[in-house]
């Protein structure tokens, strides 16, 4: 028998736990040339902002020995421009749709997402209270336990489809934070962000991004996200969607073996971006191999040391 990826998040079925990551595909035009999207269980944009962006200036990507530095800025197209000329693409696609929503305020966050609201195909939102790349909002919500429940609980009045709140590792306490967003009324959470980080030319005696500082990605993180992912796990009853340098069907099964619902896919794709589809097929037979019939039979499952 074929083992089932299937699995569902707040009521909503996603045919495999594997998603992109907001910001590695932009609205997915580009990855569909690639593989037929719905070889994904669903698709997260870039992040939209209630105006267009240009983000900062370019260099805003730098290599690391393990690992991807980004300081982008948040640039995307805005609302408005989304709605009228992403949406209708988005919406052909057969994966799940879930558009990552950033803001300065509360207002915006608002704003955007009682837009978003209106557009049918779109399946989830998630929350972006975590960019570390911009000087208001982003971050600065992500770190506040109080901000975060109080954004939270206002997308909420105007957005009726289940809400992803996406966490940061730059803080004190991330369990804090997610038990914070249980609180606000979040349906699900995603975790990690990037992490702040920086590199330095050596030649000119620049930082390698002109935001001087940047979020860093890719493996060099995996080890964090893991941790993070099973302490918040430990502590709070919402779903998760672990994030952070998933590159593999055993990364998989280590995020899933964690705590973890389903994955989001970022860096690896800059590599590889018809990587879901070979971790697809490589859950397939690991399930296969451990004689398990569907890939929910290893959410939690660690077996820890006493
Ligand atoms: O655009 C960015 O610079 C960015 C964002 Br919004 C984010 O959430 N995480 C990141 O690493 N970069």
């Amino acid at each position: 028998m074929t083992p089932d990826l299937k699995v569902v998040i707040a009521g909503v079925e996603f045919s495999n736990p594997l998603m992109t990551a907001s910001g590695c595909c932009g609205y997915g035009e580009e990855l569909s040339e690639i593989f037929p999207l719905s070889k994904l269980g669903g698709l997260v944009t870039k992040s939209i902002t209630l105006h267009p962006r240009l983000g900062h200036p370019t260099p805003r990507t730098a290599e690391t020995s393990c690992g991807m530095l980004n300081a982008i800025g948040l640039a995307n197209v805005g609302v408005d421009k989304f709605i009228a000329e992403k949406i209708p693409f988005l919406a052909r696609q057969k994966t799940k749709i879930i558009v990552n929503v950033a803001g300065s305020t509360i207002k915006e966050y608002v704003e955007v997402c009682a837009r978003l609201n209106d557009c049918e195909p779109i399946d989830m939102v998630e929350l972006n209270i975590s960019c570390p790349n911009v000087d208001e909002g982003g971050m600065e919500f992500g770190a506040d336990p109080k901000m975060t429940e109080k954004s939270i609980r206002a997308v909420k009045k105007v957005f009726q489809r289940p809400l992803i709140a996406k966490l940061s590792p730059n803080v004190t306490s991330i369990v804090e934070i997610a038990q914070a967003a249980e609180q606000g009324g979040a349906d699900v959470l995603s975790l990690i962000n990037s992490l702040v980080g920086t590199a330095i030319d050596i030649d000119t005696w620049q930082p390698r991004l002109t935001n001087n500082k940047g979020g860093l990605t890719g493996p060099a993180i995996k080890p964090i996200a893991l941790a993070m992912v099973d302490a918040v796990y430990s502590h709070c009853k919402l779903p998760i969607i672990g994030i952070g340098g998933i590159a593999s069907a055993a990364d998989v099964v280590e995020f899933m073996l964690c705590g973890a619902t389903a994955v989001e896919i970022g860096t690896a794709l800059f590599i590889q971006p018809d990587i879901p589809v070979k971790i697809a097929k490589d859950l397939k037979t690991y399930l296969k191999d451990k004689k398990l019939t569907s890939i929910t039979n290893l959410i939690g499952k660690v077996r820890k040391y006493k």
